[in-house]
Protein backbone atom coordinates (compact mmCIF):
# COMPACT_ATOMS: atom_id res chain seq x y z
CA UNK A 1 0.00 0.00 0.00
CA UNK A 2 1.09 3.46 -0.65
CA UNK A 3 1.17 6.32 1.72
CA UNK A 4 -0.72 9.57 0.60
CA UNK A 5 2.21 11.74 -0.15
CA UNK A 6 3.22 14.57 2.36
CA UNK A 7 2.71 18.10 0.50
CA UNK A 8 5.69 20.32 0.07
CA UNK A 9 6.44 23.52 1.42
CA UNK A 10 4.99 24.82 -1.84
CA UNK A 11 1.67 23.94 -1.06
CA UNK A 12 1.67 27.04 1.50
CA UNK A 13 1.93 29.89 -0.65
CA UNK A 14 0.58 32.61 1.47
CA UNK A 15 2.83 35.63 1.94
CA UNK A 16 2.31 35.12 5.62
CA UNK A 17 4.81 32.18 6.10
CA UNK A 18 7.16 34.29 4.84
CA UNK A 19 10.84 34.77 6.62
CA UNK A 20 10.04 38.80 7.25
CA UNK A 21 6.76 37.62 8.97
CA UNK A 22 8.75 35.01 10.58
CA UNK A 23 11.38 37.67 11.98
CA UNK A 24 8.79 40.19 12.63
CA UNK A 25 7.14 38.00 15.70
CA UNK A 26 10.02 36.65 16.44
CA UNK A 27 11.47 39.93 17.28
CA UNK A 28 8.53 40.20 19.96
CA UNK A 29 8.81 37.30 21.46
CA UNK A 30 12.15 37.50 21.43
CA UNK A 31 11.39 41.06 23.79
CA UNK A 32 8.95 39.29 26.04
CA UNK A 33 11.10 36.10 26.41
CA UNK A 34 14.42 38.05 27.68
CA UNK A 35 12.15 40.47 30.01
CA UNK A 36 10.86 37.02 31.00
CA UNK A 37 14.13 35.52 31.52
CA UNK A 38 15.81 38.35 33.26
CA UNK A 39 12.57 38.74 35.62
CA UNK A 40 12.69 35.30 36.37
CA UNK A 41 16.52 35.38 36.92
CA UNK A 42 16.08 37.72 39.66
CA UNK A 43 12.90 36.08 41.21
CA UNK A 44 15.46 32.85 41.94
CA UNK A 45 18.20 34.79 43.30
CA UNK A 46 15.98 36.12 45.75
CA UNK A 47 15.46 33.06 46.71
CA UNK A 48 18.24 31.58 46.67
CA UNK A 49 20.66 34.47 46.34
CA UNK A 50 24.59 33.10 45.35
CA UNK A 51 27.32 34.24 47.74
CA UNK A 52 28.48 36.76 45.21
CA UNK A 53 25.51 38.69 44.85
CA UNK A 54 24.34 41.44 47.11
CA UNK A 55 20.29 41.97 46.38
CA UNK A 56 19.41 45.48 47.70
CA UNK A 57 16.29 46.39 49.72
CA UNK A 58 15.44 49.06 47.55
CA UNK A 59 13.62 50.39 45.28
CA UNK A 60 11.08 48.94 48.02
CA UNK A 61 8.42 47.85 44.92
CA UNK A 62 11.20 46.62 42.57
CA UNK A 63 10.07 42.80 43.06
CA UNK A 64 6.45 43.75 42.43
CA UNK A 65 7.18 45.66 39.33
CA UNK A 66 9.73 42.55 38.00
CA UNK A 67 7.49 39.49 38.61
CA UNK A 68 4.59 41.16 37.62
CA UNK A 69 6.69 41.43 34.30
CA UNK A 70 7.57 38.23 34.50
CA UNK A 71 4.14 36.54 35.08
CA UNK A 72 2.88 39.06 32.18
CA UNK A 73 5.76 38.57 29.36
CA UNK A 74 4.95 34.76 29.89
CA UNK A 75 1.67 35.19 29.84
CA UNK A 76 1.26 37.48 26.16
CA UNK A 77 3.90 34.63 25.12
CA UNK A 78 1.26 32.38 24.58
CA UNK A 79 -0.36 34.04 21.57
CA UNK A 80 3.11 35.19 20.23
CA UNK A 81 4.86 31.52 20.01
CA UNK A 82 1.71 30.47 18.55
CA UNK A 83 1.87 33.28 16.06
CA UNK A 84 5.16 32.24 15.36
CA UNK A 85 4.80 28.50 15.32
CA UNK A 86 1.96 29.27 12.48
CA UNK A 87 4.04 30.98 10.41
CA UNK A 88 6.60 28.37 10.30
CA UNK A 89 5.00 25.31 10.43
CA UNK A 90 5.18 24.81 6.87
CA UNK A 91 9.21 24.59 6.72
CA UNK A 92 8.09 21.09 8.40
CA UNK A 93 7.18 20.02 5.14
CA UNK A 94 10.55 21.28 3.44
CA UNK A 95 12.45 17.92 2.48
CA UNK A 96 15.58 16.74 4.28
CA UNK A 97 18.84 17.28 1.86
CA UNK A 98 19.44 13.67 2.11
CA UNK A 99 21.97 12.25 1.40
CA UNK A 100 24.00 15.77 1.08
CA UNK A 101 26.40 18.18 2.36
CA UNK A 102 23.79 20.17 3.80
CA UNK A 103 22.18 16.94 5.80
CA UNK A 104 23.83 17.16 8.98
CA UNK A 105 23.25 20.41 9.14
CA UNK A 106 19.87 20.69 8.94
CA UNK A 107 19.04 17.60 11.03
CA UNK A 108 21.16 19.54 13.87
CA UNK A 109 19.17 23.06 13.23
CA UNK A 110 15.75 20.46 13.11
CA UNK A 111 16.70 18.98 16.88
CA UNK A 112 17.47 22.24 18.10
CA UNK A 113 14.03 24.20 16.81
CA UNK A 114 12.33 20.91 18.40
CA UNK A 115 14.52 21.31 21.94
CA UNK A 116 13.19 24.58 21.84
CA UNK A 117 9.41 24.83 21.29
CA UNK A 118 9.39 22.18 23.33
CA UNK A 119 10.93 23.40 26.16
CA UNK A 120 9.23 26.46 25.29
CA UNK A 121 5.40 25.03 25.69
CA UNK A 122 6.47 22.74 28.93
CA UNK A 123 7.92 26.20 30.53
CA UNK A 124 4.65 28.79 29.51
CA UNK A 125 2.70 25.90 30.89
CA UNK A 126 3.92 24.73 33.88
CA UNK A 127 4.38 28.40 34.67
CA UNK A 128 0.90 29.33 33.96
CA UNK A 129 -0.81 26.10 35.76
CA UNK A 130 1.67 27.83 38.99
CA UNK A 131 -0.10 30.80 38.78
CA UNK A 132 -3.53 29.11 39.16
CA UNK A 133 -1.28 26.91 42.24
CA UNK A 134 -2.13 24.18 40.73
CA UNK A 135 0.55 21.92 40.55
CA UNK A 136 -0.56 18.33 39.38
CA UNK A 137 3.16 17.02 38.58
CA UNK A 138 5.59 14.98 40.69
CA UNK A 139 8.51 16.96 40.10
CA UNK A 140 9.36 20.53 41.87
CA UNK A 141 8.22 23.10 40.24
CA UNK A 142 10.70 26.12 40.77
CA UNK A 143 13.63 23.48 40.10
CA UNK A 144 12.38 22.43 36.79
CA UNK A 145 11.18 26.46 35.82
CA UNK A 146 14.45 27.44 36.24
CA UNK A 147 16.02 24.72 34.12
CA UNK A 148 14.14 24.94 31.77
CA UNK A 149 15.01 28.14 31.02
CA UNK A 150 18.83 27.39 30.95
CA UNK A 151 17.59 24.78 28.20
CA UNK A 152 15.77 27.89 26.37
CA UNK A 153 18.17 30.11 26.47
CA UNK A 154 20.70 27.72 24.97
CA UNK A 155 18.32 26.26 22.29
CA UNK A 156 17.03 30.10 21.10
CA UNK A 157 21.27 31.27 20.67
CA UNK A 158 21.74 28.16 18.47
CA UNK A 159 18.41 28.90 16.21
CA UNK A 160 19.46 32.90 16.43
CA UNK A 161 23.02 31.95 15.10
CA UNK A 162 21.87 29.39 12.63
CA UNK A 163 18.87 32.24 11.25
CA UNK A 164 20.96 34.98 11.53
CA UNK A 165 21.55 35.48 7.63
CA UNK A 166 17.27 35.50 7.08
CA UNK A 167 17.02 37.10 10.30
CA UNK A 168 19.45 40.03 8.77
CA UNK A 169 18.14 39.41 5.29
CA UNK A 170 14.37 40.38 6.67
CA UNK A 171 14.80 42.52 9.70
CA UNK A 172 14.04 45.68 7.36
CA UNK A 173 10.98 45.75 5.23
CA UNK A 174 11.50 45.38 2.00
CA UNK A 175 9.26 46.78 -1.13
CA UNK A 176 7.10 43.96 -1.26
CA UNK A 177 5.72 44.48 2.39
CA UNK A 178 5.02 48.26 1.33
CA UNK A 179 3.06 47.34 -1.94
CA UNK A 180 -0.79 48.16 -0.87
CA UNK A 181 -2.66 46.03 0.09
CA UNK A 182 -5.92 47.86 -0.26
CA UNK A 183 -6.08 45.52 -3.66
CA UNK A 184 -4.03 42.62 -3.17
CA UNK A 185 -5.22 41.18 -6.61
CA UNK A 186 -3.11 43.71 -8.36
CA UNK A 187 0.34 42.24 -6.83
CA UNK A 188 -0.33 39.21 -5.62
CA UNK A 189 -1.61 35.83 -7.53
CA UNK A 190 -5.31 35.21 -6.62
CA UNK A 191 -4.90 32.17 -4.97
CA UNK A 192 -2.92 34.22 -1.88
CA UNK A 193 -5.38 37.16 -0.85
CA UNK A 194 -6.63 36.94 2.26
CA UNK A 195 -5.51 38.19 5.43
CA UNK A 196 -2.33 41.11 4.53
CA UNK A 197 0.88 40.75 6.42
CA UNK A 198 -0.11 43.64 8.08
CA UNK A 199 -3.47 42.15 9.28
CA UNK A 200 -1.30 39.82 10.40
CA UNK A 201 0.47 41.75 12.73
CA UNK A 202 -2.68 43.81 13.90
CA UNK A 203 -4.27 40.79 14.69
CA UNK A 204 -1.27 39.18 16.86
CA UNK A 205 -0.72 42.67 18.64
CA UNK A 206 -4.47 42.61 19.34
CA UNK A 207 -4.63 39.21 21.44
CA UNK A 208 -1.28 40.04 23.46
CA UNK A 209 -3.32 43.45 24.09
CA UNK A 210 -5.71 41.52 24.74
CA UNK A 211 -4.18 38.80 27.30
CA UNK A 212 -2.29 41.43 28.51
CA UNK A 213 -5.26 43.72 30.16
CA UNK A 214 -7.12 40.81 31.00
CA UNK A 215 -4.47 39.67 33.13
CA UNK A 216 -2.68 42.19 34.27
CA UNK A 217 -5.18 43.82 36.65
CA UNK A 218 -3.64 41.09 39.18
CA UNK A 219 -0.67 43.43 39.95
CA UNK A 220 -2.54 46.84 38.92
CA UNK A 221 -5.55 47.35 40.75
CA UNK A 222 -6.58 50.33 38.39
CA UNK A 223 -6.70 47.12 35.79
CA UNK A 224 -8.69 44.15 38.30
CA UNK A 225 -12.25 45.06 37.05
CA UNK A 226 -11.35 43.95 33.89
CA UNK A 227 -8.39 40.73 34.89
CA UNK A 228 -10.78 37.84 34.18
CA UNK A 229 -8.11 35.82 32.81
CA UNK A 230 -6.44 36.31 36.97
CA UNK A 231 -6.76 34.18 39.52
CA UNK A 232 -6.56 36.70 41.68
CA UNK A 233 -8.35 39.94 42.63
CA UNK A 234 -5.25 42.26 44.44
CA UNK A 235 -8.06 43.92 46.64
CA UNK A 236 -9.88 40.92 47.29
CA UNK A 237 -9.28 39.08 51.21
CA UNK A 238 -9.79 39.73 54.45
CA UNK A 239 -8.10 43.42 55.57
CA UNK A 240 -8.15 44.25 51.62
CA UNK A 241 -5.28 41.96 50.77
CA UNK A 242 -5.60 38.17 49.05
CA UNK A 243 -4.16 35.22 50.94
CA UNK A 244 -2.16 32.76 49.47
CA UNK A 245 -1.99 30.01 52.00
CA UNK A 246 -4.82 29.93 55.05
CA UNK A 247 -3.98 29.61 58.43
CA UNK A 248 -5.94 26.42 58.31
CA UNK A 249 -4.02 24.42 55.29
CA UNK A 250 -0.75 25.59 56.98
CA UNK A 251 -1.73 23.52 59.69
CA UNK A 252 -1.72 27.13 62.50
CA UNK A 253 -4.54 27.66 65.04
CA UNK A 254 -5.45 30.50 67.01
CA UNK A 255 -2.65 30.98 69.63
CA UNK A 256 -2.89 30.57 73.09
CA UNK A 257 -2.83 33.15 75.57
CA UNK A 258 0.79 32.28 76.85
CA UNK A 259 1.71 32.78 73.34
CA UNK A 260 5.51 34.44 73.45
CA UNK A 261 7.72 35.45 70.68
CA UNK A 262 11.53 34.95 71.09
CA UNK A 263 14.64 36.69 69.38
CA UNK A 264 18.02 34.53 70.34
CA UNK A 265 20.74 36.70 69.69
CA UNK A 266 23.80 38.13 72.27
CA UNK A 267 21.19 38.14 74.15
CA UNK A 268 17.86 35.90 74.36
CA UNK A 269 14.56 38.20 74.63
CA UNK A 270 10.88 36.98 75.10
CA UNK A 271 7.98 38.93 74.21
CA UNK A 272 3.96 39.01 74.93
CA UNK A 273 1.93 40.14 72.38
CA UNK A 274 1.24 42.93 75.02
CA UNK A 275 4.42 43.54 75.13
CA UNK A 276 5.46 43.52 71.66
CA UNK A 277 2.53 45.86 71.44
CA UNK A 278 4.46 48.28 73.99
CA UNK A 279 7.50 48.23 71.91
CA UNK A 280 8.05 51.27 69.51
CA UNK A 281 5.75 50.87 66.75
CA UNK A 282 6.63 51.59 62.91
CA UNK A 283 4.64 51.80 59.88
CA UNK A 284 5.48 51.01 56.52
CA UNK A 285 3.46 51.08 53.25
CA UNK A 286 4.69 48.05 51.28
CA UNK A 287 3.21 45.53 48.55
CA UNK A 288 2.81 41.78 49.03
CA UNK A 289 3.93 40.27 45.68
CA UNK A 290 3.95 36.40 45.17
CA UNK A 291 5.77 34.81 42.76
CA UNK A 292 2.79 33.78 41.35
CA UNK A 293 1.74 37.80 39.89
CA UNK A 294 -0.72 38.92 42.38
CA UNK A 295 0.38 41.72 44.33
CA UNK A 296 -0.97 44.27 46.42
CA UNK A 297 0.14 47.31 48.35
CA UNK A 298 -0.70 47.38 52.16
CA UNK A 299 -0.02 49.36 55.09
CA UNK A 300 1.61 47.56 57.94
CA UNK A 301 2.51 48.51 61.49
CA UNK A 302 4.72 47.00 63.63
CA UNK A 303 8.49 46.52 65.09
CA UNK A 304 11.33 47.12 62.89
CA UNK A 305 13.61 44.20 62.87
CA UNK A 306 16.37 46.87 63.57
CA UNK A 307 14.99 47.80 66.32
CA UNK A 308 14.91 44.25 67.63
CA UNK A 309 18.09 43.70 66.99
CA UNK A 310 19.82 46.39 68.74
CA UNK A 311 17.70 44.92 71.37
CA UNK A 312 19.45 42.02 72.03
CA UNK A 313 23.27 43.26 71.36
CA UNK A 314 23.12 41.61 67.33
CA UNK A 315 26.53 43.34 66.30
CA UNK A 316 25.60 45.70 63.06
CA UNK A 317 25.52 43.65 59.99
CA UNK A 318 23.81 40.77 61.35
CA UNK A 319 21.35 38.48 59.62
CA UNK A 320 18.50 36.69 60.79
CA UNK A 321 16.40 33.22 60.30
CA UNK A 322 12.80 33.85 60.59
CA UNK A 323 11.18 31.37 62.12
CA UNK A 324 7.24 30.72 61.75
CA UNK A 325 4.76 28.54 63.91
CA UNK A 326 3.82 26.51 60.94
CA UNK A 327 5.51 23.01 60.89
CA UNK A 328 7.57 21.80 58.08
CA UNK A 329 7.45 23.17 54.77
CA UNK A 330 9.26 25.26 52.10
CA UNK A 331 7.50 28.41 53.84
CA UNK A 332 8.25 27.56 57.69
CA UNK A 333 11.49 29.54 57.71
CA UNK A 334 13.14 32.15 55.49
CA UNK A 335 16.43 34.46 55.79
CA UNK A 336 16.64 37.94 56.03
CA UNK A 337 19.86 39.21 54.60
CA UNK A 338 21.49 41.93 56.04
CA UNK A 339 20.35 44.69 53.88
CA UNK A 340 16.92 43.76 54.04
CA UNK A 341 17.31 43.17 58.25
CA UNK A 342 18.67 46.76 58.41
CA UNK A 343 16.50 48.38 56.01
CA UNK A 344 13.97 50.91 58.57
CA UNK A 345 11.13 49.52 56.16
CA UNK A 346 11.47 46.20 57.37
CA UNK A 347 9.02 45.02 60.54
CA UNK A 348 7.77 42.41 62.72
CA UNK A 349 4.04 43.34 62.05
CA UNK A 350 1.44 43.40 63.88
CA UNK A 351 -1.14 45.44 61.83
CA UNK A 352 -2.57 45.17 58.62
CA UNK A 353 -4.38 48.30 57.11
CA UNK A 354 -5.59 49.46 60.23
CA UNK A 355 -6.19 46.85 62.51
CA UNK A 356 -4.54 43.92 64.10
CA UNK A 357 -3.38 40.85 61.43
CA UNK A 358 -5.88 38.39 60.05
CA UNK A 359 -5.21 35.11 61.41
CA UNK A 360 -5.07 34.40 57.69
CA UNK A 361 -2.15 37.20 57.27
CA UNK A 362 0.43 35.62 60.33
CA UNK A 363 -1.63 36.88 63.29
CA UNK A 364 0.11 37.29 65.84
CA UNK A 365 3.44 39.05 64.05
CA UNK A 366 5.30 38.35 60.19
CA UNK A 367 7.33 39.68 58.36
CA UNK A 368 6.94 42.45 55.49
CA UNK A 369 10.28 43.99 53.95
CA UNK A 370 10.71 45.67 51.12
CA UNK A 371 11.64 44.49 47.49
CA UNK A 372 11.06 40.50 48.40
CA UNK A 373 8.72 37.58 47.14
CA UNK A 374 5.76 37.16 48.97
CA UNK A 375 7.20 33.87 49.72
CA UNK A 376 9.86 34.99 52.17
CA UNK A 377 7.52 37.22 54.17
CA UNK A 378 7.25 34.78 56.33
CA UNK A 379 3.51 34.60 58.58
CA UNK A 380 2.75 33.32 61.95
CA UNK A 381 6.01 34.51 62.99
CA UNK A 382 7.22 33.17 66.44
CA UNK A 383 10.95 33.29 66.65
CA UNK A 384 13.92 34.88 65.15
CA UNK A 385 17.72 33.82 65.01
CA UNK A 386 20.34 36.46 64.51
CA UNK A 387 23.06 34.73 62.04
CA UNK A 388 25.61 37.42 61.78
N1 LIG B 1 4.50 30.58 57.34
C1 LIG B 1 4.10 30.90 56.11
N2 LIG B 1 4.36 32.13 55.63
C2 LIG B 1 3.99 32.48 54.38
C3 LIG B 1 3.31 31.58 53.53
C4 LIG B 1 3.02 30.29 54.07
O1 LIG B 1 2.42 29.44 53.41
N3 LIG B 1 3.42 30.00 55.36
N4 LIG B 1 2.98 31.94 52.25
C5 LIG B 1 3.86 32.96 51.66
C6 LIG B 1 3.42 33.42 50.35
S1 LIG B 1 3.71 32.39 49.05
C7 LIG B 1 2.92 34.68 50.16
S2 LIG B 1 2.59 35.24 48.59
C8 LIG B 1 2.62 35.58 51.27
C9 LIG B 1 1.18 36.02 51.16
O2 LIG B 1 0.81 36.72 52.29
P1 LIG B 1 -0.74 36.87 52.62
O3 LIG B 1 -1.35 35.51 52.58
O4 LIG B 1 -0.82 37.53 53.94
O5 LIG B 1 -1.27 37.78 51.51
O6 LIG B 1 2.86 34.95 52.52
C10 LIG B 1 4.02 34.16 52.58
N5 LIG B 1 4.26 33.73 53.94
MO1 LIG C 1 3.42 33.62 47.16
Amino acid sequence: MKLPELPTEKAFPSPLHHPRVATVIGRWLGVAVTICFLTGLFSHFQQATPGWLLIPSRPASLYRVTQGLHVLTGIVSVPLLLAKLWTVYPKLFTKLPWPGRKALGTVFERLSIAVLVAAMALELFIGFLNTLQWYPWPFPFKETHYALAWIIVGALLMHLAIKLPLIVANWRRTPADRTPVSDPTESLPPAITGLSRRGLFRTVAGAVALVGITSVGQSVPALGPVAVLAPRMPNVGPQELPVNRTARDAGVGMVAADWRFTITGPEQLSYSLDELRALPQSRSDLPIACVEGWSQGARWEGIRVKDLLKLCGAPEGSSLRVVSMEKGGFYATSELPLEFAEDPLTLLALRLNGTDLDLDHGFPARIIAPNRPGVLQTKWVHRLEVLT
